[in-house]
């Protein structure tokens, strides 16, 4: 079953029901080109000097370059689109708080192999979740045109209902083929994996993901963005990107007090109780 595609006027709701359906769905054309554009050029140094990964997973020809709210102020409008943080927090509705998991450019050069296809709530050290309480919501933008030739993502549509621990080929799966600009909405316990890149150019999509506040962040944004940095974001951003409490208590600092404050004197709420923010509330 190809991959649902849905139009960049289309409500939450139906981008929420399409990834709660099949576990992945493409929105066309969401980021304008100059946006794109400017995330580029911010990046492109970084991009340059991040090593090609250790390993198949990471893949030996591709590079993963993280720390994007230090690194590209423009990616920050990609973080925070209001399409993408409702559908997370719908999707993520259950859980109190949701939270930035990680920030990562991924740029597959040509001759790459297909990586192990895989769910990414596996990070949490293959924690069997309870079927049908997702803890991670995914975005894929793509920086390039996704091709079936230059690794476009691939994905086992459905196979968020499926098993856990199943070891799938590249034959079960269809690609994310998206113009530069959509982006791809996958769930955690949906199977994928990054494809082959047969082209002869690089393909490069921003993995930006987003969990439930009560798990532990894959990148750590409290040491990826400096303090000096940290300091000139919007509150809630800062509050996404983990100042804040998790759930009722989780990662307060000293005196019970809110984590915002370590950056933003006076910004936070008093006791336990979580703050109004971007990533607040269920629903
Ligand atoms: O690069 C891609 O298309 C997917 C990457 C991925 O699934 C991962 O790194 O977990
Ligand atoms: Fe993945």
């Amino acid at each position: 079953m190809p991959i649902r595609h849905l139009s960049s006027d289309t409500a939450t709701d139906a981008v929420v029901a399409a990834l709660g359906s099949d576990g992945a769905v493409v929105v066309d054309l969401v980021a304008p080109p100059a946006l794109l554009d400017a995330v580029e050029a911010e990046l492109r140094p970084f991009l340059d000097a991040t090593p090609t990964g250790p390993d198949d997973f990471s893949g030996n020809r591709t590079r993963r370059t993280g720390a994007l709210i230090a690194r590209s102020p423009s990616s920050r409008q990609l973080v925070m689109h209001p399409l993408v943080l409702g559908t997370a927090q719908s999707f993520l509705g259950h859980a109190t708080n949701i939270q930035l998991h990680l920030t990562q450019a991924i740029a597959i050069a040509p001759g790459e192999s297909a990586q192990p296809i895989h769910r990414d709530q596996w990070a949490f050290d293959f924690f069997p979740f309870p079927q049908g309480y997702e803890v991670q919501c995914n975005t894929m933008w793509a920086m390039t045109d996704f091709t079936e030739e230059n690794g476009a993502t691939r994905v086992v549509v459905g196979s968020s209902h499926a098993e856990d621990k199943l070891r799938l080929e590249a034959d079960d799966t269809e690609p994310a083929v998206m113009a530069r600009g959509s982006v791809l909405f996958y769930s955690g316990s949906v199977y994928h994996g990054g494809g082959a890149n047969r082209s002869d150019a690089t393909r490069i999509g921003l993995n930006i993901t987003y969990n439930v506040a009560w798990l532990r962040q894959e990148e750590n944004q409290y040491l990826s963005v400096p303090r000096d940095v940290a300091a000139t974001l919007p509150t809630e951003l800062l509050r996404l990107m983990g100042y804040e409490r998790g759930a009722y208590a989780l990662g307060y600092i000293d005196d019970l007090r809110d984590p915002i404050e370590a950056v933003r004197p006076g910004a936070g709420s008093l006791g336990f109780a979580v703050g109004e923010s971007a990533s607040g509330g269920a629903g």
